[in-house]
């Protein structure tokens, strides 16, 4: 027929983020053989690339398809929807959970406390991350959103006490998420007198970091699915100090004015 298949459209190219995001493993190693899509290939790129392909796209209202996850700020600014997932590969709603080095309860249990309180909603992180997508540095819309939600911090620093500068190291990855996450949890340990070091690495090295002690903490551990592996591999050397967030999604990303529905028919 005349109309070209969504493959041709998009010449069988999904584009991805960070090799080492857990998104990246489930679409390339599940999702592709799991539904026969043998001629199509997950591009690596990062976050903030895959975001600028999809504004590039969206903006001449072109086909893209992405891989996707909520919460995310991109479906506030544009107009999306999740590819249907029949065989449920990329897993159901997940949590994600804040993640300690073994000895941090003993070294410094005030920011162990503090994480362990450390508990938020959607609708919170992702008006940290619209802050961060309209231009705000992500220090900044911590420290903003963060003074408009003094309640709801009070919760994770109660009973917790001032400390005199004692460093601290939390390890994230540049996911527009874990950016906004990590900045609010550096945020709330400063002011319990933390002096904070965020050092962004990728997934891998954030895992590994908290399982050999040279980070102190993660707090972007997308469970049970997404970071499956991961946490297998460091299993019994670091410690779950359980949800920080639930109700996430994960999948393949399309602009709504195309015209495809689930990745069955991406075949
Ligand atoms: N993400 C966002 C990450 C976890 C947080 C879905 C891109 C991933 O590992 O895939």
């Amino acid at each position: 027929g005349a109309t070209k298949s969504v493959g041709e459209q998009v010449d069988y190219k999904i584009i991805g983020i960070d090799p080492g995001a857990g998104i990246m493993n489930l679409t390339i190693n599940d999702v592709l053989p799991g539904y026969e899509l043998d001629e199509w290939e997950v591009v690596e790129g990062s976050g903030s690339a895959m975001a600028a392909a999809l504004k590039k796209a969206y903006d001449k209202e072109e086909p893209i398809i992405v891989t996707g996850w909520s919460p995310h700020w991109k479906f506030a600014s544009y107009d999306l929807k999740y590819l249907e997932d029949p065989k449920g590969i990329y897993g159901g709603a997940e949590d994600v959970n804040t993640i300690v080095r073994q000895g941090l309860k003993e070294d410094h249990p005030d920011a162990y406390k503090l994480l362990d309180q450390f508990q938020w909603e959607p609708e919170h992180i992702e008006t940290v991350m619209n802050l961060i997508q309209e231009g705000s540095e992500p220090a900044e819309a911590a420290a903003q959103w963060a003074s408009e939600n003094e309640e709801l911090v009070s919760t994770w620093t109660e009973g917790v006490n001032e400390v005199d500068g004692e460093e601290l190291t939390l390890l994230y990855v540049a996911w527009d998420d874990v950016i906004a996450s990590s900045h609010v949890a550096e945020n709330a340990l400063e002011s319990v007198g933390y002096d904070v070091k965020l050092v962004q690495v990728d997934a891998g090295p954030m895992w590994a970091g908290v399982a050999d002690g040279s980070g102190d903490a993660l707090v972007g551990a997308w469970l049970p699915t997404t970071h499956a592996d991961y946490y297998a591999e460091y299993e019994g050397k670091f410690e779950d100090l359980g949800a920080n967030l639930t109700g996430t999604k994960l999948g393949l990303v399309v602009p709504a004015y195309m015209d495809v529905d689930s990745i069955e028919d991406l075949k």
